[in-house]
């Protein structure tokens, strides 16, 4: 009898604490966003591979695709103490995220030539034939992000608005006069992106948005040329949205476009990866979002 009591009266206590608790927890995700315990290499995969102008410019980051199930290399500096043989990298589309096949790394073999001596690693891709046909069609370009935490990443999927989006083009404008951009500058920019995609899952989608003075000789004087990413957001005071950029640069011979979302460390909030392509050189940077403004995980870049 007096355990039944000491049950009841534990139950009559413990039940609403419970109940307590499952309100209590916070619906949404932190603000703040610890940087993950990770360290990750980007890979793209090119439908041309080493062909064309770009021997040196395929070396980069990168496993490279020759033609569908094609093959390239990732150079031992970039891969040293995070690939190993055999390791497998799930392919993606940029932007979407959406699965696209794999790639598979043999090993060394040989000597390459352009300059990348081995040890290297070889990097098999392959793409079933069903989305090949879709992927010949779409960018031509597969995201890999390989993660010390030996799982998949969750992609989450962006989507691409249109670039003459009156909204999102006041939006930079607004941007734009802050910083004291020129009004010549300003009236000749080209937008290059609009990406939104919900990174921290709040429910609230984030804009993405790259854009950069006229590459037209004689449009804007050098001294007055930009090159930006920024990334408008909600702020979550009173539905008050806000900009923070990502990358600001004065000038024109640099370019900065978003590649993909994918939560390396599946904690909810997705890490981005940027591209860019330069005057002397290429690459892509890991960026994760701290809730109010972005920090660099990693970068790869390769100088031409
Ligand atoms: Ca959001
Ligand atoms: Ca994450």
């Amino acid at each position: 009898m007096k355990r039944f009591t000491f049950i009841s009266l534990a139950l009559l206590i413990l039940v609403p604490l419970l109940a307590f608790c499952a309100w209590a927890k916070p619906k949404t995700p932190a603000r703040k966003h610890v940087k993950p315990k990770v360290t990750a290499l980007i890979c793209s995969y090119r439908e041309r591979g080493f062909s064309g102008s770009g021997v040196e410019t395929e070396s980069s980051m990168v496993v490279i695709g020759g033609l569908v199930a094609g093959k390239g290399w990732i150079s031992s500096e970039q891969a040293k103490g995070l690939l190993h043989k055999g390791d497998k990298l799930p392919l993606h589309v940029p932007i979407t995220g959406a699965p696209l096949g794999t790639v598979v790394l043999t090993g060394s073999e040989g000597a390459l030539g352009y300059g990348i001596n081995p040890p290297y690693f070889v990097a098999h891709a392959t793409i079933p034939s069903r989305k090949r046909d879709t992927y010949r069609k779409a960018d031509k370009e597969g995201l890999a992000v390989w993660s010390q935490l030996g799982h998949a990443p969750r992609w989450v999927t962006g989507k691409v608005l249109n670039v003459n989006s009156k909204y999102y083009r006041k939006v930079i404008t607004n941007w734009l006069r802050t910083r004291e951009t020129s009004d010549l500058a300003v009236k000749y920019m080209v937008v290059e992106q609009i990406i939104q995609a919900d990174i921290n899952r709040d429910g609230r989608m984030e804009a993405f948005l790259s854009f950069h003075s006229s590459f037209e000789t004689n449009r804007v004087p050098r001294d007055q040329a930009f090159s930006c990413l920024i990334m408008q957001y909600n702020s979550g005071t009173r539905g008050k949205t806000k900009t923070v950029a990502i990358a600001d640069e004065n000038s024109d011979l640099v370019m900065f476009l978003i590649g993909g979302f994918c939560d390396l460390d599946r904690d909810g909030w997705a890490e981005v990866v940027i591209r860019w392509w330069g005057g002397e050189g290429n690459g892509s940077d890991l960026l994760h979002w701290t809730g109010d403004r972005f920090k660099l995980l990693r970068g790869w870049e390769l100088n031409v």
